[in-house]
């Protein structure tokens, strides 16, 4: 009886909490709700089997229940009731299963209007590339990608010259347009998800994959990568948004192409020591870093960091908290900086600075750090030299105080948490593992001894790229 009880418990619990769940789908965006009413007949037909089964086994337990009455009756054939089980059976499969085979049918034919973004995953970032003005993408393989080629672009190929490169995990989209979303990945497996579309496909490496949405509503969207396997994946956020066309179309105009970016070049470093002037009081003459103006070190950082610091710091993804005092000294003079052909020639100035050892000011349990850093390494690099292919820094040889300052920061979201800095929201997460504030000195401790033994190894030529 017991059982029983707590069988019809459990149906009846579970249809309750199917109705008053808070878990729902999250609001749609695009055209496929059938892919909504597909998982809804599927919860109905799932559910209505579920109760069935259950009560028909709570009226077996009730009815032939042990009175003492001797053997059960047991009947291995009977026609009758073998065809009524197939029969509803077939029924309830084919209900479950037809729905899906038409949604998936709509699902990979493309319409004919469609325009075309290719979406490029890696460890651990998103970015997109745009046919440009031909409407064709420039051919691009794994084996051609470097510094200089991101997206591994052909040079052979004409149609690259004019793909328009949107270089970080934001892009915009049209509303009420269908788009063709080509998946490509540069190292392992990755999903590309924005839930609210409800449409999403892995990306896998030297494949192509597809999948396409017409996007029903303005609003910014998050994407995540959904491949759960491997580490990190749930770092890869990225944001889509929908705008209207006008809109879509000035900034589609304002990202550089393939040719520009090539074209572009270098940056002058000779030109970029007047610029530097501006940074001395308080970051030292080389960039070495202050702790009197609480200004870190510079030297030592790649010029894709120092790009993206100074871009975030000018727009306010960086900087803009209230409680990041340090931060907000820093924003005015990268809003100083409005001329890009300025940036690139302070960039190219501050990688030629050289690296001297800092002078430790932290104590810290170095073995305790040791075993915390493991979980950074697969990003900074085991001698914390910074992979610039994760986007992760240089931390060997930077001031330990500002190392501290940063990972609190991170930790409690006063830096990392804009929604427009994709980076930064990586190392919230990652800061997570680092409980308390004795935690955070020995790991910086352990950074600390890194740059010691490899005082001669971070002066070397970096060797970042992977
Ligand atoms: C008034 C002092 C001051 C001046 C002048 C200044 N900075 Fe800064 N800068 C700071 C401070 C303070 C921080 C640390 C912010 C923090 O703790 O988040 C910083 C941080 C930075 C960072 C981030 C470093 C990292 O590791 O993430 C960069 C890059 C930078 N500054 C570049 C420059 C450049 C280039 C100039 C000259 C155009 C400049 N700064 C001028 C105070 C200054
Ligand atoms: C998933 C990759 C990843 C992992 C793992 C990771 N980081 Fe980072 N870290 C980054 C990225 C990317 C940035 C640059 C953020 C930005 O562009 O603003 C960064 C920035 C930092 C900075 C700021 C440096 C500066 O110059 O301002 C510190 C400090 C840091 N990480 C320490 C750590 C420590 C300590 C760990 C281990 C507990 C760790 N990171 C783990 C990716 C990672
Ligand atoms: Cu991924």
């Amino acid at each position: 009886m017991a059982i029983a009880i707590a069988l019809i418990v459990l149906a009846g619990g579970s249809v309750l909490f199917y109705f008053l769940s808070p878990w729902q789908l999250t609001p749609l965006a695009s055209n496929w709700g059938a892919i909504d009413q597909t998982i809804v007949i599927s919860f109905w037909v799932t559910g209505a089997v579920f109760v069935a089964v259950t009560l028909f086994m709570v009226v077996a337990l009730i009815r032939f229940r042990d009175r003492g009455q001797g053997r059960a009756y047991y009947e291995p054939e009977n026609k009758r009731l073998e065809l009524w089980l197939t029969g509803i059976t077939t029924v309830g499969i084919a209900a479950l299963l037809a729905p899906g085979l038409f949604v998936w049918g709509a699902f990979v034919s493309v319409p004919d209007d469609a325009h075309e973004v290719e979406v490029v995953g890696q460890q651990w970032h998103w970015s997109f590339r745009f046919p440009g003005e031909d409407g064709e993408f420039g051919a691009a393989r794994n084996g051609l990608v470097d510094t200089d080629n991101p997206y591994g672009i052909d040079p052979e190929d004409p149609h690259g010259e004019d793909d328009v490169l949107v270089n970080e995990p934001r892009v915009l989209l049209p509303v009420d347009r269908p788009v063709k979303m080509l998946l490509r990945s540069k190292d392992v497996l990755h999903n590309f998800k924005v839930a609210p579309f409800r449409a999403k496909m892995d990306a896998i490496p030297g494949q192509r994959s597809y999948f396409w949405f017409t996007p029903t509503r303005t609003g910014e969207f998050e994407a995540v990568c959904a491949e759960l396997c491997g580490i990190a994946h749930f770092a890869m956020r990225g944001r889509v948004e929908v705008v209207e066309a006008e809109r879509f179309e000035a900034w589609l105009a304002e990202q550089p192409t393939h040719g520009e970016l090539a074209e572009r070049g270098p940056g002058d470093p000779e030109a970029g020591q007047q610029h530097f002037a501006a940074c001395v009081a308080c970051h030292g003459p080389q960039g070495g870093g202050q702790q009197a103006t609480n200004a870190p070190r510079l030297a030592g950082l790649d010029a894709d960091y120092l790009r993206r610091q100074l871009r975030n710091f000018r727009t306010g993804a960086r900087g803009e908290h209230e409680a990041d005092r340090f931060g907000q000294q820093m924003r005015p003079f990268a809003q100083s900086l409005e001329d890009p052909a300025a940036i690139e020639d302070l960039v190219a100035h501050i990688e030629t600075l050289p690296v001297e050892p800092t002078r430790s000011t932290i104590t810290g349990d170095e073995r305790r750090g040791e075993v915390l850093y493991r979980s950074c390494a697969s990003c900074h690099g085991a001698d914390g030299q910074g992979r610039q292919a994760f986007k992760a820094p240089r931390l060997a040889g930077m001031d330990d105080w500002y190392l501290v300052r940063q990972l609190h920061n991170f930790r409690e979201g006063v830096r990392g948490r804009h929604p427009r800095d994709a980076y930064g929201s990586q190392m919230v997460d990652m800061a997570q593992v680092l409980v308390d504030d004795t935690a955070i000195r020995d790991v910086v401790a352990y950074i600390g001894s890194l740059a010691e033994g490899g005082a001669s190894a971070a002066n070397a030529p970096d060797d970042t790229e992977e």
